[in-house]
């Protein structure tokens, strides 16, 4: 970056310490990852400078050949990683995919209906303040009092409310989604069923959670999460969604451009495009195998700390625990957290009764430590501090006699982490961890 350096000192500093900050903390929020060194050069190449509007061979400039070739090399990474017939990778990130294939299949007002967002679902599946409800009329479906998708509510609902989009995805759950169950009520309503795969992409491709592409007709995913690619995109059509409707893909590219997006970049679509390559490796499956056993090792750890896991566990790469039987909130916790490095965050849980700002748990995942080659001896230890954490806040907060009312006080809560000494002594051994397991932004 001796460019950087030398033309814009200021922005080359604060990446500088953006560097810093990730080396020396651990990466446990479960939607973010560490792209290798060759995707990260994909991505700063003159590629960017390029505008491509329309699709290879259809395009409204001059001088495309070369990215003609780019696009069509990594559409066609996809269709044969994922096994699906047609892909379309210009969606700039997972919020613009999920619109563009809304867009592509209902008028407004037409009914969708994804997993709420208090069960785990993404705002994009059809949340209240979001356009996916503001335009569509949503009919969100729950979890059950296990923090299980309630499959037999999803099917009565659907049959009365007859959505035209049934959206399977989720962005806080930590177990397997059943495709097939889904695809049982789809079909039965005569409904195009969604697979946003988002966070799960990775493990899809590397065998260790199933595939939705038999059962689904459309999946989105974004690709900077177990993926460990750049911040992108990709939406898929499978061979279920052709024979549902023979136009599905044409719909769906004519979604993103005209319909909701201008060029694509190219630059991020190549780094696409070596994300996916790596993603084909058996270095790449063992890494994601490693993922999936950190996390139930992870939690098999944290429960024995009488930590109160949603769901009870994990099957995939993140933990949602509820902390309600510790007497403390997820925003000071994950506050607590930060200081002592571990970087997480807050987030509600199924029947919370507590408002989004100040929830009743914490959300973690082990994508991010996996790549920097963690296994579960570190596991053991990242909960072990967790726990010295969470009881460190319960006895300041014991000392200075507040409620969980209090601790939303912007202020009582500062005096409270400060007073929590115990975050500065793990910081130490927190910074002594990521120095053994650097981050090589290998794959
Ligand atoms: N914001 C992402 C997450 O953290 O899960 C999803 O878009």
């Amino acid at each position: 970056m001796s460019y950087l350096k030398k033309t814009d000192p200021e922005i080359y500093k604060l990446i500088k310490l953006e560097e810093k900050r990730q080396a020396e903390t651990l990466m446990m929020i479960p939607s973010e990852n560490i792209a290798s060194k060759a995707v990260e050069e994909a991505i700063g190449t003159s590629l960017g400078n390029k505008y491509a509007e329309g699709y290879p061979r259809k395009r409204y400039y001059q001088g495309q050949t070369i990215v003609d070739q780019v696009e069509d090399l990594v559409r066609e990474r996809a269709k044969k990683l994922f096994g699906v017939p047609a892909v379309n990778v210009q969606p700039l990130s997972g919020s613009p995919a999920n619109f563009a294939v809304y867009t592509a299949l209902l008028n407004p007002g037409d009914t969708l209906m994804g997993l709420s967002l208090s069960s785990g679902g993404h705002l994009t599946h059809g949340a209240t303040h979001t356009a996916s409800s503001k335009y569509f009329r949503s009919i969100p479906y729950d979890v059950d009092k296990n923090g299980i998708i309630d499959y037999d509510l999803l099917f009565k609902t659907a049959k009365k409310e007859r959505p035209k989009i049934i959206v399977a995805g989720t962005t806080a759950y930590a177990r397997l989604l059943d495709w097939k169950k889904f695809a049982l009520t789809a079909d039965e309503v005569g409904a195009y069923l969604m697979a946003d795969i988002a966070h799960v992409a990775g493990l899809v491709l590397a065998d260790v959670y199933p595939t939705p592409v038999p059962f689904v007709h459309v999946v989105t995913t974004t690709t900077h999460k177990t993926l460990r690619g750049p911040r992108g995109a990709i939406i898929m059509t499978t061979q279920k969604g052709l024979k549902k409707d023979p136009d599905l893909a044409k719909k769906i590219d004519s979604a993103i451009i005209p319909g909701i997006q201008g060029g694509p970049h190219l630059n991020t679509i190549a780094g696409i495009g070596v994300a996916l390559k790596e993603a084909s490796t058996t270095r790449y499956k063992k890494y994601c195998q490693q993922i999936v056993k950190n996390a139930k090792s992870l939690a098999h750890e944290l429960k024995k700390y009488n930590f109160d896991l949603v769901t009870g566990g994990t099957d995939c790469h993140l933990i949602l625990i509820d902390l309600r039987n510790k007497g403390i909130l997820g925003r000071i916790t994950a506050i607590a957290c930060e200081r002592a490095g571990i970087i997480l965050n807050y987030n509600r849980v199924p029947f919370d009764p507590n408002p989004s700002l100040y929830p009743s748990g914490i959300r973690l995942g082990t994508p991010g430590i996996t790549s920097r080659g963690m296994k579960e001896k570190e596991m053991k230890k990242i909960a072990f501090w967790i726990n010295q954490i969470v009881n460190g806040l319960i006895e300041t907060k014991r000392k200075l006699k507040l409620n969980m009312t209090q601790e939303r006080d912007r202020k009582l809560r500062e005096k409270i982490i400060r007073l929590t000494k115990v975050t500065k002594f793990i910081n130490i051994e927190i910074k002594k961890l990521c120095k053994k397991f650097p981050v090589k932004k290998t794959y």
